[in-house]
């Protein structure tokens, strides 16, 4: 569970967030975790697309949007939840690594203002959102 103190470190955080972590994240998805590409195969996928710069953005927006709704977030990405589930069908198993990767990208960004203690949030907060988008699949 997200404590007063995480939600104040991710809203304190988010600000230093910017658009472009999005696709860091899922560029280094895709080299890590090939398996996950199987999701794009419209996508150009080599370094530099455009595909993946505008994914990321979207990606990060919605992130954004569950920063500023912590406490109701199955409300907040119902929607979000919805397509992944029924229209992409995206094993569960993914959510966790594309989470992994973004906290590479945080830490890698922030430095030394990715604590111990703004890490544990962020993985609070993005085992929550990734727990949301996949509750509809039970
Ligand atoms: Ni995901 C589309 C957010 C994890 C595969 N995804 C979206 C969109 C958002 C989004 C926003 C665009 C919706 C729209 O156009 O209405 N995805 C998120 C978030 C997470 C996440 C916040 C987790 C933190 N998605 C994943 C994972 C995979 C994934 C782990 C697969 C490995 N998502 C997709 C695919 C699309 C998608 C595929 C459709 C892309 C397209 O444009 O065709």
């Amino acid at each position: 569970m997200l404590t007063a103190e995480d939600k104040k470190l991710i809203q304190q955080t988010w600000t230093k967030v910017q658009e472009d972590f999005g696709g860091e994240a899922l560029e280094r998805m895709f080299i890590t975790y090939p398996q996950t590409k199987t999701y794009f195969p419209h996508f150009d996928l080599h370094h530099g697309s455009e595909q993946i710069r505008s994914h990321g953005k979207k990606v990060v927006n919605a992130l954004g949007v569950a920063v500023k709704s912590m406490d109701n977030l199955s409300q907040a990405l119902s929607e979000l939840s919805n397509l992944h589930a029924y229209n992409l069908r995206v094993d569960p198993v993914n959510f966790k690594l594309l989470s992994q990767c973004f906290q590479v990208v945080l830490a890698v960004h922030l430095g030394n203002d990715y604590t111990a203690e703004v890490h544990s949030a962020f993985d609070k907060f993005l085992s929550a959102v990734a727990s949301v988008l996949a509750e509809k699949y039970r």
